[in-house]
């Protein structure tokens, strides 16, 4: 049985669900309670020795990093989730990476909770996730085209990364009302079955 070690609230694991979900596969979820610190426990480090999730076991592979692991499933699994093309290629994955590798790691836990308690409480997670989340975003939402999709007519990579992007953005009360294009992909995907599927509220914890 593949199995996925995720944490319900876990954008990189949300990003993998969706993936997972997208191709079908029948999988299983094996929560990893972040709150609680289960992620630095010694079974999780031999996991992964980064102390994070989410982690894949699949094809008697143990796989890391969720944009790895969504690429290993689009190429093993024919998900089509980057463009035939090599610009549209590059443009998904700078949308991906705007969020995956420029948005997340600011707002991991990790990194929010130590400019928390660094700040002697000046600076509040609210606070920390706002000042990061919405200018951000603003920045995708100006590289947008304007569709259904973050690229062309179909899913790509850059939908995986925006929507779980976005869940968390209503987490910690950002305003998307300035960001039309980025509302319009969301009501896209808000009854996509594998979106749906993927959805923490959906998920064990
Ligand atoms: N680049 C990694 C990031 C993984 C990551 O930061 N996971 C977070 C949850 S979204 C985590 O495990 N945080 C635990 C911690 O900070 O202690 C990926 O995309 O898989």
């Amino acid at each position: 049985m593949i199995q996925l070690f995720d944490y319900w609230r876990s954008t990189a694991s949300y990003r993998v669900r969706i993936a997972l979900e997208l191709a079908g596969l029948e999988w299983r979820s094996v929560p990893v309670n972040l709150i609680d610190g289960a992620q630095r426990a010694p079974e999780h480090l031999e996991r992964n020795p980064q102390g994070l999730v989410p982690v894949l076991e699949i094809d008697g592979l143990r796989l890391t990093q969720s944009l790895a692991i969504v690429e290993y499933l689009n190429e093993t699994r024919a998900l089509r989730l980057l463009p035939a093309d090599p610009a549209g290629r590059a443009r998904v994955r700078a949308i991906a990476q705007a969020i995956a590798v420029d948005i997340h790691p600011v707002c991991n836990l990790r990194v929010a909770r130590h400019a928390v308690t660094e700040s002697g409480g000046v600076i509040t997670m609210e606070g920390w996730m706002r000042a990061f989340i919405g200018p951000a975003l603003e920045a995708v939402e100006t590289t947008l085209e304007g569709g259904d999709y973050c690229h062309g007519a179909s899913v790509s990579l850059a939908d995986l990364c925006l929507v779980p992007q976005l869940y968390n953005a209503d987490r910690w009360g950002v305003d998307l009302s300035a960001m039309p294009k980025i509302r319009r992909i969301a009501a896209t995907f808000a009854h996509n079955p594998a979106f749906v599927a993927a959805h923490p509220d959906r998920t064990l914890h």
